[in-house]
Formats: C-alpha cells, structure tokens, sequence
C-alpha cells in the first residue's frame, strides 16, 4: 500500500494560535509529518511516492473560486501592505451582521472566509494546502486503479474547511476533495468514515444536501468540546441529503470500549448502506496523550481501529486529519495502518 506525500506541504508552519488568552505555539507543525514518514520507513509499510499534479479544477469541484483566490492570494496581498506577522483573523461575520457581504479589506476577508483564531496563513501556506489537496487526490486515483488502499499523508489537515470557510487549523477539504475525485471518475456509493477527535464540520457542510455521499463521524460531543457549533446526533442532512449524515458524538473521557463499540455501530450503517468505497478521515487526536483533546485511546487500540477497517473490506483511502501527541503520532498512525494491513 503506497504512502503519497509532498515535501511541499512542510512549507506550511503557522508560528502561534492563540489559545486561553495567550499565544501558543502552533499544535498543526511539520514535525507532525516527520515524525509519521519516519515511523512508515521503519517499518516498511509500503512505498512513500510524491502526487501528480492534478491542477486546481478538482479542488473547484468542492471550494467556491473566490475561496480558493483568496487563499491564493492572501499572502501577497498581506506582504503589499508591509505587513509581516502571520495572517489570523479577529472578527468574524457573526448572527445579525451582513454575512453576504464580501469585505475589500484583507482583514475583512480573513473574518469572511475563517472561524477561528487557530489557523494562521503565512509564507508558504498556500503551496503547503495546494499539495496537500494532490496528495490526497493521488490516493484517491490509486483507488480508481483498483488498488485497495492508500494512504494520503495530508497536512495542513482538511475535515474542518467548508465550501468557502477555514479553520481548525484546515485550509482545504482533503477527504472531501478526493472523495468528488472518485465520484467524478465514475465511482458509486463512496462513504467517508470520519474518525478524528474533532467533528468534521467541513465534510458535513460540503455533503449535507446530497445523497452521493454517506457521511459518519465518530468525535467529541460538540456541546463539550471544538468545534462547538456542529455536529450533533440530530443532524442527518437536508433535502435529498437528509438520512445521509450520521454524527456519533460521545463524552469527553470516553475510552476504547464505547470508542469500539460506535466504531462497529458505524461500520454496520455503512455496510447497510452498501458503500463500495471507503474514505477514512484519520486522526489520531483521539488519543489519552494528546494536548487538545479527552478522549483515551491507547497506541494498541489504534491496531484494533486498522483490524476492524480492514474487515470491512472496501477498498479505503486514509487522509490523515489531527493528532497532536507528536511523539506518539508517528506510532499510532501506523499501527492503524499495521492493524488494516495485517488483516487484509
Ligand atoms: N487555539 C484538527 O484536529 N482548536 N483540528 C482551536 C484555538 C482547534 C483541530 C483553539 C482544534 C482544531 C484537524
Ligand atoms: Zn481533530
């Protein structure tokens, strides 16, 4: 099973978040990356190859062109105006304000098109993003060639971005944009099984009115924990989109036995479904030791999550999502790879 990485996507390192009242490093860093590349060398999980480039058009087939232009863009501009701190927002367009309304200023964009504090554009972010998206479009196409899986070593992450909104430390949808890449190369009934800590408030948003995507995530209860606004159990889609989405929120503190458990329920609702093709937005910040996140998860049980995807025997892509513990990520990401492959 290939690894498709980019070392272009390191070019992409926020220096501070800012968090509790105060500015924090960066959780999303390149070491995040390292640490996992190492860790799949060691072991010899499979090739590690760079993507093709399959230019910008499947990244419009999810992201609104005036999205993607302004991330684009945004640097420049920023640099233009001899401004040199990275780029993060500190307003937003929020209930009873004009939210159609697209400001000139760059300041104005960033609140526009944001909804966070913890995602900072800088020098190379947008041909980290834009590398990013290939990556994950490159595992995708080894899908369509009939492979069985793949793993799309993304960062920055994906899950959070929507149409025409960043944040969560997400610029572009990833998972969202190599599951259209499917469908547009003719595959059917292609599921995402969304298994980061967070809530994926993106891929929800971007799939909510349709039914050629089944949508399942697995997180932390919004009402306790990021992103707070989305993501719970009553959530099931809209319009033709409605039975479409299934959230499956659980308590901070939950550990294995309910965390396996769900995952089982939503493999099942899948299987009913008759999904053919599996994308798997994996994040590993679902672990006892991350700095962000209260769930319990140990190292082992991640071989147990990889067992139980492989037995659902789909053909899987993985594009990596969160996971903040970096001295343990490399681990715990490829002992789901380990456990999917052992299984196989
Ligand atoms: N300092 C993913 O795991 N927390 N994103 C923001 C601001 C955001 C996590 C707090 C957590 C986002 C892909
Ligand atoms: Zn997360």
């Amino acid at each position: 099973m290939k690894t498709i990485f980019s070392p272009a996507q390191q070019l992409h390192h926020g220096a501070r978040e800012f968090t509790d009242g105060q500015w924090t490093l960066c959780n999303e860093h390149p070491g995040r990356s390292s640490i996992i590349l190492a860790e799949l060398e060691a072991r010899k999980l499979g090739d590690i190859v760079q993507p093709q480039d399959w230019g910008i058009d499947p990244i419009l087939r999810v992201h609104s062109p005036a999205f993607v232009e302004f991330l684009q863009n945004a640097w420049t501009q920023w640099q233009a105006e001899g401004r040199t701190g990275d780029m993060l927002p500190s307003v937003w367009c929020s209930r009873g304000m004009r939210t159609n309304r697209v400001p000139e200023s760059l300041d104005g964009k960033l609140g526009y098109y944001s909804f966070d504090s913890g995602t900072p554009i800088m020098s190379g972010t947008w041909q980290a993003v834009y590398a990013a998206t290939q990556v994950a479009i490159t595992g995708a196409h080894q899908l369509s060639l009939g492979e069985q899986g793949a793993f799309s070593l993304c960062r920055p992450p994906g899950h959070h971005a929507a149409v025409d909104q960043y944040g969560g430390y997400c610029f572009f949808n990833n998972a969202a944009i190599a599951t259209q890449f499917l469908l547009d190369s003719g595959c059917n009934r292609v599921a995402i099984l969304d298994i980061d800590y967070h809530h994926g408030n993106g891929t929800q948003s971007i799939f909510y009115q349709r039914n050629d995507v089944y949508v399942v995530s697995l997180h932390a209860h919004p009402s306790e924990e990021y992103p707070f606004f989305l993501g719970y159990e009553d959530e099931r889609g809209d319009g033709i989109g409605e039975g479409y989405n299934l959230n499956l929120p659980m308590r901070l503190g939950t550990d294995w036995a309910l965390y396996g458990a769900t995952l089982d329920h939503a493999l099942q609702v899948l299987e009913r479904h008759g999904t053919e093709i599996l994308v798997v937005s994996l994040g590993c910040d679902t672990f006892h030791d991350d700095p962000i996140s209260r769930f319990r998860l140990t190292s082992e049980n991640y071989i147990r999550l990889g067992e139980k995807i492989a037995a659902f025997q789909k053909p899987t892509l993985f594009v990596l999502e969160g996971g903040y513990a970096v001295d343990a990520l490399g681990i715990n990401v490829a002992n789901v790879l380990t456990g999917f492959l052992g299984k196989r």
